[in-house]
């Protein structure tokens, strides 16, 4: 069955923890994973096309119970490897997730090895990720998978927190991009 009516690029999906996500700089710009598991696409590579088109997001998720929602945005685009590849995110359209990235537009991507964060530590070491941390998060798409949904475990794991909150790790996520008309 076809998202949305289709014609949708994946630049991001967690599914089954097979892939480690906490990974440096250098992979975060390149991709990693597996385009049909799980997977990065790349900044530079949505750096690239969304310089050349205009784009819209939209982010399904899952919980451990099989309720899905989502979250999409009629506009979405990456900055250059210079500017930090600096998130613009905006036009939410609620799918029942709520707006937990809008928080994030305008921060540039950080790494454990690359803090570009607006706080004076180091979240992508804290919360075991690569994101467009500011001092903060509201999502952490990029989290360490936890298989099964421990609430006592806070801050860590795929967290939407309009969805979920804190204390729960999504057990599936997915990113994707379609060009707008
Ligand atoms: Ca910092």
């Amino acid at each position: 069955m076809e998202t949305d009516n289709g014609g949708w690029t994946v630049i991001q999906r967690r599914m089954d923890g097979t892939v480690n996500f906490y990974q440096p700089w250098k992979h975060y710009r390149e991709g990693f994973g597996n385009k049909h598991s799980e997977y990065w696409l790349g900044l530079q590579n949505l750096f690239l096309l969304t310089a050349q088109k205009k784009y819209e997001l939209r982010v399904d998720m899952e919980d451990f119970e099989g309720k899905k929602v989502f979250a999409k945005y009629s506009s979405f685009f990456v900055g250059s490897e210079g500017d930090g590849y600096r998130l613009s995110v905006s036009g939410f359209i609620n799918g029942g997730a709520g707006d937990s990235l809008t928080a994030h537009s305008g921060q540039k991507f950080s790494t454990f090895d690359k803090d570009q964060d607006t706080s004076s530590s180091n979240l992508a070491r804290r919360y075991l990720s690569g994101n467009w941390f500011y001092n903060d998060y509201k999502s952490n798409v990029n989290a360490v998978y936890r298989w099964g949904a421990d609430s006592t475990i806070s801050y860590v794991g795929i967290d939407w927190h309009s969805f979920k909150g804190y204390n729960y790790s999504l057990k599936k996520l997915v990113m994707m991009i379609r060009p707008v008309p």
